[in-house]
């Protein structure tokens, strides 16, 4: 997978994809991340990127003339699948997009900054639009780094033990089950004897329990909630 991730503030990106999991999927040529400084296609002296809205209001607009520059450069080398523009008025983001997202080829995420984007930006290139929640960040690049790293976790071979995210949270509709480590008796609190049995089948059974659990009392909804429904 190619991920090109487009923004004004480059610097934000560098730690999230440096570090980790991230980083080793990049090393073992699963995913390539390469991060545009947008500032890098504008054409004035300042290498300016923004402007004053048109009709006045507070806050500045990234303009088009940029962004064009950068997402016709890019499309000269690939054919993308999606062009993603992170706003806190895009589609939630939930577990069945990522899913969906981690099956493509080549993406472009663009990063709101300031008051958004020249509205005809996302007119003309922009096939998604993401939120990663309802309230607001200063700018998308945090949640682009959000957005990248649920599609790049998913990838065939980024994770060692491949079905550690089939058991994720939300990947069944289920929160996960809790779980436990050495010591087996901390100060009096024990692990459960289940998990110390060795019985396989027992402590599948325990785990599927505690997650209809967890899930039906801290988040009801996702039970009610069938398959699919936030997939777009
Ligand atoms: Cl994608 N951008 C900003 N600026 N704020 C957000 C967001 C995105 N998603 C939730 N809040």
């Amino acid at each position: 997978m190619h991920i090109d991730i487009i923004t004004c503030l480059p610097e934000l990106l560098e730690s999230p994809f440096g570090h980790s999991i991230l980083q080793r999927a990049q090393a073992k040529g699963l995913v390539e991340v390469v991060v545009h400084n947008l500032r890098d296609y504008s054409s004035s002296k300042q290498r300016s990127v923004d402007d004053y809205a048109y009709g006045g209001g507070a806050g500045m607009v990234l303009q088009i003339e940029p962004i064009a520059r950068c997402i016709e450069h890019l499309q000269e080398q690939r054919t993308y699948d999606e062009i993603i523009y992170m706003t806190p008025d895009g589609a939630r983001l939930e577990q069945g997009m990522a899913n969906a997202l981690s099956l493509k080829k080549n993406l472009i995420i663009l990063c709101g900054h300031y008051k958004g984007v020249d509205e005809r930006v996302r007119e003309k290139y922009i096939t998604k639009e993401i939120s990663i929640g309802d309230y607001v960040l200063s700018g998308g690049e945090l949640a682009a780094a959000v957005l990248a790293d649920s599609i790049i976790r998913l990838l065939p071979g980024v994770l060692n033990d491949e079905t550690s995210a089939l058991s994720d949270s939300f990947q069944d509709n289920l929160l996960a089950p809790p779980v436990y480590s050495r010591p087996a008796d901390f100060q009096g609190m024990k692990v459960p004897d289940v998990l110390l049995s060795g019985h396989a089948g027992k402590i599948e059974e325990w785990r599927h329990q505690k997650a209809l659990e967890r899930t039906a009392h801290r988040r009801p909804d996702l039970l009610k909630g069938s398959e699919g429904e936030n997939e777009k």
